[in-house]
């Protein structure tokens, strides 16, 4: 049997969005990442911090609403998995891609360069060195910054790829 890269990058996704360590996703596990996330990424702008905690609660709404549950209820993570192995959340992708770009282009310039790329992970608790890999991986040309293609693909990899060497796989942290 070939090792399920997709279960386990889902497993370890959800794990980073349980902040709160319980086992499922709430409402306020969002909330936490996103001001945890607002403070990395943005404190010294209080509108894009704004934004992200923002995005945080409209990620939790919509995950909610696909899982069939009201917003106040929970996730547990086998029900996670499922959703996104069915690609019940395909729809959805591009625009999570495109609001995860606005979030690590901190000066909106196009580009997001490793400093920003590494706050934003150690926020989620991905090690900096985790992360500096991470972004070695997705660089796919090389020039040391991150372009809106090559985040949508990694995210694109990382949600739907089935294959253990796809770059996108490191999109959350170190893939083995
Ligand atoms: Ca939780
Ligand atoms: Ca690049």
């Amino acid at each position: 049997m070939t090792h399920d890269h997709h279960g386990t990058k889902l497993r370890r996704r959800f794990r980073m969005l349980d902040t709160d360590g319980d086992g499922f996703l709430m409402q306020g596990d969002y909330e936490a990442l996103g001001r945890r996330i607002a403070s990395a990424c943005a404190a010294d702008d209080p509108q894009r911090a704004a934004r992200i905690a923002a995005h945080f609660q409209e990620v939790w709404r919509h995950l909610a609403a696909t899982a069939g549950v009201s917003p106040d209820q929970r996730i547990a993570e086998e029900d996670f998995v499922r959703m996104h192995r069915d690609g019940h959340l395909h729809a959805r992708k591009s625009t999570q891609s495109k609001l995860l770009f606005e979030m690590l282009d901190a000066d909106g310039d196009g580009k997001v360069k490793p400093e920003v790329f590494r706050a934003y992970y150690q926020a989620c608790g991905v090690s900096g060195e985790d992360a500096d890999h991470a972004f070695v991986q997705i660089d796919t040309d090389k020039k040391g910054f991150l372009s809106p293609a090559e985040i949508a693909k990694a995210s694109m990899d990382f949600f739907s790829s089935t294959e253990g060497t796809a770059p996108g796989n490191h999109l959350f942290g170190k893939h083995s």
